[in-house]
């Protein structure tokens, strides 16, 4: 949004830099501390960002100040704990995601609604609310239209949420914020985007390029790497392909390059004020996960190994899902191929040292949660 040319103000807690210290498994690649990334932004692009440290789940009057100083025109709601299996660990960990979830869901829109803030609200939600089953029919985008017999006989036509069926915590909290969207779009006329995201693959983006002090996060740890990342690190460290049970669970995919793409397009396509949520599904493409782990298993000569599914999922699903929005909003979405498949693959080879190989396997079940011993969270 920099780039576009927006002043943008980041508010950041760095939950993310204490959970990778907690569970021993720093980012691949290394990541500059917040200043150094800002001040190296500003010698590539000439453009200033702004840092606010703030809590927004436990620091309501913080951030009432912040946004009423800011009076921002858009809120890239992007402070969710966001993974699935860190999300199932133990007690602690499900009252930690529900609270930092829906408390700081539910704080930005009570302040949005507060400072009558005439802001358009994007908010990074998941496929996961819809479960993963389609039965052959797509998931249409975040609604459908049914008809109820009446007591008269006649059929009321409705459009409802699709029903969520969320498998984890995580997903649970991102399930529940779709009911506050629901309220503050209708009692407020809050102006709100949910994107219901599916699993993002990839490392850089065409800014993140720019200079090293600016890549992402690598994440390959069992609960943050997401599975295609994980199978290309796994190649690079030579460790075979971790496929949980049959690998017949049918995933959507989208390259972490489109996810930076469809914000911008969402903020350019705001709802008007008094209109229902607006619900795009964030997704390119649909995958099996044996199927990716056959691809990058002929791309790199790495060997596949099928685990216990530590997970409580479909052995098999199909899965079609729609994503007209964002297709008609001109996204031309990537798709996998080789040649992003082995830039990954190359920054996982580069980075390779910085791997710590315990973090590997994926150990949080979902009926026992987590097998080893970690510390609570403070
Ligand atoms: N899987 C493996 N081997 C692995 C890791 C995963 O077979 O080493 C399988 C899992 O059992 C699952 C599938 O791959 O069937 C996807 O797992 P994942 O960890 O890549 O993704 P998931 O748990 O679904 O969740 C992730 C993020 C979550 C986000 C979601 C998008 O943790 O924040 O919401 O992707 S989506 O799945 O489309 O809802």
């Amino acid at each position: 949004m920099s780039a576009l040319g927006h002043e943008v103000v980041i508010a950041d807690n760095f939950a993310r830099r204490r959970i990778a210290e907690e569970l021993d498994a720093p980012s691949l690649t290394p990541i500059a501390s917040i200043d150094e990334r800002l001040n190296t932004w500003k010698d590539v692009s000439g453009h200033d960002i702004d840092i606010v440290e703030l809590d927004i789940a436990h620091d309501y009057p913080e951030l009432r100040r912040l946004l009423a100083s800011v009076r921002p025109d858009a809120i890239v709601h992007f402070a969710e704990q966001r993974a699935a299996p860190y999300s199932m660990r133990d007690a602690a960990h499900k009252v930690y995601t529900v609270d930092n979830n829906i408390n700081g869901t539910h704080n930005v829109l009570a302040a949005m609604a507060e400072l009558r803030l005439d802001a358009h609200l994007v908010h990074l939600g998941t496929m996961g609310v819809y479960g993963y089953g389609s039965d052959g029919l797509e998931i249409p985008e975040g609604y459908l239209d049914i008809n109820i017999d009446g007591p008269d006989g006649a059929r009321y036509p409705r459009k409802i949420l699709y029903p969520s069926r969320p498998g984890n915590i995580c997903h649970l909290t991102k399930s529940m914020d779709q009911l506050m969207f629901q309220f503050y779009a209708g009692n407020d006329h809050l102006r709100i985007t949910d994107l219901h995201q599916g699993i993002v693959w990839g490392t850089q983006t065409e800014e993140t390029r720019l200079d090293p002090a600016l890549i992402n996060r690598f994440d390959y740890d069992g609960d943050f790497g997401t599975v295609l990342n994980r199978f290309l690190m796994q190649a690079a460290a030579g460790h075979p392909l971790t496929v949980n049970g049959t690998g017949g669970q049918t995933r959507a995919f989208i390259n972490i390059q489109d996810t930076v793409r469809c914000v911008a397009l969402a903020l350019d396509n705001p709802p008007a004020a008094g209109d229902p949520v607006r619900i795009i599904n964030q997704i390119a493409e649909t995958h099996r996960v044996r199927d990716l782990a056959e691809l990058v298993s002929r791309l790199t000569g790495a060997e596949i190994e099928y685990v216990d599914n530590p997970r409580s999922e479909a052995a098999e699903n199909e899965l079609a899902v729609s994503n007209a929005t964002l297709r008609g909003l001109g996204l031309e979405p990537i798709l996998l191929r080789d040649a992003l498949l082995t830039e990954t693959v190359d920054i996982a080879l580069r980075f390779i040292e910085r791997a710590n190989f315990d973090a590997i396997p994926a150990t949080v079940s979902w009926s026992g949660g987590v097998e080893r011993e970690i510390p609570q969270i403070e």
